[in-house]
């Protein structure tokens, strides 16, 4: 279904998260997928790891290629969607990969972007989760994903249950961050 912006923003308000389908075009994502295949094989992608959960690796990836085509970087609906949400200043921060290598480790859920509202070393205790979004993640599959092969998990106030306080554990082995 083709959610309207508004829509979106409703669901964002209600759950944190929202699925859009049919936001870029098939073509396009077997150019990404192909492009991040070859960076793998050539080790391009372990040269920029920033993150190792045994196995379970997040690499930044060069802006370039497809990703600079319009029908990515400035698609229109996500454009319209993403304005209404957080404002027509937004930008791009960060283009990232997962990879789960078999039998790598789960993430744990966390805050990509923290708020930090704490002050003099005190914890901020408050509930972030009823602020408005000042910050999006758009989580694209490149391949089929199921719960074996280990996709990034999200679920109906998954980002809003870890804006409230105290944030949700972090597991002690899980995470290497670089
Ligand atoms: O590991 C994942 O599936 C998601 C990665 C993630 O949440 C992050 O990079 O912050």
């Amino acid at each position: 279904m083709r959610l309207s912006a508004a829509s979106v923003a409703r669901a964002v308000e209600r759950d944190g998260v929202v699925r859009l389908d049919g936001i870029f075009p098939r073509p396009l994502l077997k150019r990404i997928a192909a492009r991040v295949m070859r960076l793998y094989a050539s080790g391009g992608l372990r040269e920029r790891v920033v993150r190792d959960i045994a196995g379970r690796t997040t690499s930044i990836l060069p802006f370039d290629g497809p990703f600079l085509e319009r029908s990515f970087c400035a698609n229109p609906r996500l454009l319209a969607i993403v304005e209404n949400l957080l404002g027509g200043t937004a930008r791009w921060s960060s283009l990232e990969v997962v990879m789960a290598e078999s039998g790598a480790a789960a993430q744990y859920q966390h805050v990509d972007a923290p708020l930090r509202l704490d002050r003099k070393g005190k914890r901020y205790k408050g509930d972030l989760s009823t602020l408005p979004p000042y910050a999006l993640a758009l989580a694209v599959p490149l391949v089929d994903v199921d719960e074996e092969n280990g996709p990034t998990a999200v679920w109906p106030g998954s980002h809003k249950e870890g804006l409230k306080y105290p944030p949700p554990p972090r597991p002690r082995s899980g995470g290497a961050t670089r």
